[in-house]
């Protein structure tokens, strides 16, 4: 038998998207800087500018998976990571977004065969959210980490000619992984796919 694990090294050639919504954006842009300094510090050029990781703002965790989605059908990436941040406060706004987000990161995910990383706080007060953005840790820094393994680990698993959509390529080693990877049902996305 084989055993498949992520890495955290020879990032070179990794591809991330990072979605961040932008409300609450003291929290965010402080999960954010986590994020790039945990990809940096692991060799990902973290700029703009070169070929590694795109950004993209959406309003607000509520926009967030659609936008997850369709990057991760791109095919351009081995991970998106969603950033973002939901506070209770007084309203029961909190939770239809943080309902809505976290079903839809994960729909994103099982849908592309992507790994969609849930990189949004959920927490009661401002004060606890402070907490995970920088001033206890910065939960940033982890779900770049959580990118980082997943992306390495989905190379392996399709290496193995197990595509993303959880299908197995005919004859290949792959087999191994039959029960647990041909659970997925493969959903017909071929019409949005934009390769
Ligand atoms: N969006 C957040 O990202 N966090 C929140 O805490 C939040 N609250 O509480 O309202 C929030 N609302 C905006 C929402 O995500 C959408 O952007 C908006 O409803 C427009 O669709």
């Amino acid at each position: 038998m084989t055993v498949f694990e992520g890495t955290f090294t020879q990032t070179e050639s990794l591809r991330f998207a990072i979605v961040i919504g932008r409300f609450n954006d003291l929290i965010v842009n402080k999960l954010l800087e986590g994020c790039q300094d945990c990809l940096k510090r692991h060799g990902v050029d973290i700029n703009p500018q070169g070929n590694q990781v795109d950004f993209y703002w959406v309003p607000g965790c509520f926009e967030i998976p659609l936008v997850a989605r369709k990057a991760a059908l791109s095919g351009r990436y081995d991970a998106v990571i969603c950033l973002g941040a939901v506070i209770r406060g007084q309203t029961p706004h909190f939770d239809f977004v943080a309902g809505e987000v976290s079903k839809g990161i994960a729909a994103a995910a099982f849908q592309t065969g992507v790994p969609v990383i849930f990189g949004v706080v959920t927490t009661d007060t401002m004060q606890q959210a402070l907490e995970r953005a920088g001033i206890k840790s910065n939960l940033g820094w982890n779900y770049a980490m959580s990118a980082l393994e997943m992306g390495t680990l989905m190379r392996q698993v399709n290496g193995l000619g197990v595509n993303s959509y959880g299908q197995l390529a005919s004859g290949s080693a792959g087999q191994v992984l039959s029960g647990e990877v041909n659970l997925a049902i493969a959903p017909d996305v071929s019409s949005d796919r934009i390769l």
